[in-house]
């Protein structure tokens, strides 16, 4: 003969809690799905207090301000200054976008090479695959993918940069206009990383950023 079913009082409210947790865990996903999947940072705290790590020579907190939801970042002479995030889920054949919103304020020295002259970087903006690494410079006046150019005036105010990586192409986008695209060099690396300057980067540079985000799939 069957037991009648007991329903204790001690059960209800874990029976409540398991729909609770139920439903949060559905509005979550349902949240993931309405950013499509976008991991953004908005600069409304420093990227070190929001999951992002700091580059040896970013320590100094003199080089990072948060004021009104935008990131003040600068570097002093002859230095790195940038911040990044191993992402084990980044795949050359799914391809990653990386987007921010940044006005340069001074691009620092840096030395240039074969065709690409000499100019100012103010801020970057990389992706490492597992498989292909692209970068994207923004100078002061340029834009630089590789090694294509592309003149604007970064320092008059905020731009929405664009970096795309997938398969053997990476491409720049400017406020949403395509401006440059390479081919991709080899890495092994699964990052994404954006700071102030590139390590060829020589002179004081620093820029403002509104927000960062980043996305697989493209
Ligand atoms: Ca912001």
């Amino acid at each position: 003969m069957a037991r009648p079913m007991v329903v204790s009082w001690e059960a209800f409210p874990r029976a409540v809690l398991f729909a609770i947790m139920l439903l949060f865990l559905a509005v979550v996903a349902y949240v993931s799905m309405g950013t499509g999947g976008w991991v953004t940072y908005n600069a409304d705290m420093l990227p070190n207090e929001s999951g992002w790590m700091l580059s040896t020579y970013s320590k100094d907190p003199n080089l990072q301000t948060i004021r009104e939801g935008v990131l003040d970042y600068l570097k002093p002479v002859a230095a790195h200054h940038y911040t990044y995030r191993n992402v084990g889920d980044l795949s050359n054949a799914a391809g990653t976008i990386l987007e921010a919103r940044v006005r340069v304020v001074q691009g620092g020295m840096s030395p240039g090479y074969a065709e690409v002259p000499p100019f100012y970087y103010g801020a970057y903006l990389a992706i490492s695959d597992g498989s292909k690494h692209a970068g994207l410079s923004v100078g002061d006046g340029y834009v630089q993918l590789g090694r294509q150019l592309f003149k604007l005036d970064t320092l008059g105010g905020f731009h929405t940069y664009r970096l795309e990586l997938k398969g053997n192409l990476a491409s720049a986008y400017v406020d949403g206009k395509l401006v440059a695209a390479s081919i991709p060099v080899d890495s092994g690396d699964k990052r994404i990383e954006w700071g102030v300057s590139s390590s060829s980067n020589t002179g004081y540079a620093e820029s403002l950023w509104d927000y960062v985000k980043y996305k697989i799939g493209i």
